[in-house]
């Protein structure tokens, strides 16, 4: 098989002193940490979509993208080309994942089954490059936010034709995932909201969408698939607003529907940001609910208020991540995907293979300061510290719930000396983690 990128032979380590643009730094897949291999902590997923179909399109203009299938002209052609490139590069960077939505990898038919016939067909070949390969799939998913029929919604549609067929697409999908292996099925609902409240039956569209999943656990139930279903919140964008709006949003909804028991939650960066919360913040409120399925490693830019979707760079955040990733005992069937898109002006093939290195290298140093941050205790000592007027007398009380209002007035009335407080420490806080990062990864 023509390889699609002869320029690039396997990324090697090559340690925090090469120069090479074409080498890891940190990332080490071999190296362990706290007796587990990086690869095994990190599980690198590739995002189909921006890598192999975004072709750097924004609404001020076309594709810039420099592609080796670009000389193709047939869509199928091209679809088929897109996969094998897809295993080359996973092969060359040494990315054990993928993640794909229906329609990034087969284009549509005529009609959904000629559609569908499409989609058998290049997942017959994604098969094929599986066997002999390494690479797993760590979601499917599908694609109801691109074609105008959605222009509604999917599950949250008025019109139940769209209803219909959106369940067919997840129907599909689900079968596809499930014949290549998927340890995931992620539901994304790019259109699933409003424009405006004028027009909409929230308390309708809400039920449906509930109806929806549930139709979704009976069905992947029904074919055996065993992979964890996985819910990622977002805020806004393509609509004004999304009722998956962020992890709070999502474990209100969860729980009010008795949904629950089936659904994790997709953690991305970019939409964490969009919601007005920190990365950490979203990771934290997933984890503590065991709700910490996966994780979409991007970063956005903070003085843009969209989905920018950029490689993450950033080691603060990869370090605060992974500090949450690790109390969360890893991903699971989860993994880190990177659900981000080189610059539109990087656009020659290249810059995927240098994009790729600088979110691993970033989170392979980030997995670092985390693990000794953590297991050195300097910030879990504080605020266990911080916390510890709850551990006895009237504070272990509070905890056991054996009292009330009656005794915390009783007990406030007797401060005869007033409050004393401690200082929460935040600027010695963060010094602690940028000595992490700086000295201990
Ligand atoms: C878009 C989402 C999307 C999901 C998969 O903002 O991040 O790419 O990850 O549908
Ligand atoms: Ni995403
Ligand atoms: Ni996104």
């Amino acid at each position: 098989m023509a390889e699609h990128f002869p320029d690039v032979a396997k990324i090697e380590y090559e340690g925090p002193e090469s120069k090479n643009p074409l080498a890891f730094r940190y990332y080490n897949p071999e190296e362990t940490v706290g007796g587990k291999s990086m690869r095994d902590h990190l599980r690198f997923s590739v995002a189909y979509w921006h890598t192999f179909t975004g072709e750097g399109v924004d609404p001020f203009g076309t594709g810039t993208m420099e592609r080796p299938w670009h000389e193709l002209s047939d869509p199928m052609e091209v679809a088929r080309a897109r996969v094998d490139a897809n295993f080359e590069m996973l092969y060359k960077l040494g990315v054990p994942f993928f993640c794909f939505h229906d329609r990034d990898v087969a284009p549509e038919g005529q009609n959904l089954a000629q559609t569908n016939r499409n989609l058998d067909e290049i997942v017959q070949r994604i098969k094929e490059n599986m066997q002999g390969s390494d690479v797993e799939l760590l979601w499917g998913t599908a694609n109801m936010f691109f074609h105008p029929r959605f222009m509604h919604g999917a599950a949250t549609t008025c019109n139940v034709d769209v209803f219909a067929y959106a369940a067919a697409q997840v129907k599909k999908a689900m079968e596809v995932t499930k014949e290549l292996g998927g340890s995931n099925y992620v539901f994304w609902g790019g259109r699933e909201g409003y424009e405006t409240l004028l027009n909409t039956d929230m308390q309708l569209e809400l039920e449906h969408l509930a109806k929806f999943l549930r139709m979704a656990v009976d069905y992947a139930k029904e074919i055996g698939f065993e992979g964890q279903l996985l819910i990622e919140p977002k805020p806004k964008e393509p609509t004004k607003h999304q009722y998956d709006y962020d992890v709070a949003a999502v474990l209100g909804f969860l729980y009010s529907t008795g949904l629950d028991e089936h659904f994790k939650i997709n953690v991305e960066a970019n939409h964490a940001t969009l919601a007005g919360h920190t990365f950490q913040h979203e990771l934290q409120l997933a984890r503590i609910h065991g709700k910490l399925g996966s994780v979409d490693a991007n970063q956005g830019d903070e003085l843009l208020g969209w989905d920018t979707d950029q490689f993450p760079t950033n080691l603060y955040y990869s370090t605060l991540a992974m500090y949450e990733i690790l109390k969360n005992g890893g991903l699971g069937s989860g993994g880190l995907n990177f659900d981000a898109k080189v610059r539109r002006p990087s656009f020659k093939p290249e810059d995927m293979f240098y994009a790729h290195i600088a979110g691993m290298d970033t989170f392979a140093k980030g997995l670092k300061a985390a693990y000794a941050l953590l297991s050195d205790g300097d910030l879990e000592s504080f605020v266990s510290q911080r916390y510890s007027s709850f551990r006895d007398g009237i504070g272990r009380r509070i905890e056991d719930g054996s009292i009330g209002f009656h005794e915390l007035e009783e007990h406030a009335l007797s401060l005869e000396d007033g409050i004393e407080n401690e200082s929460g420490r935040q600027e010695w806080l963060e010094t602690i983690v940028n000595q992490y990062i700086l000295e201990k990864s």
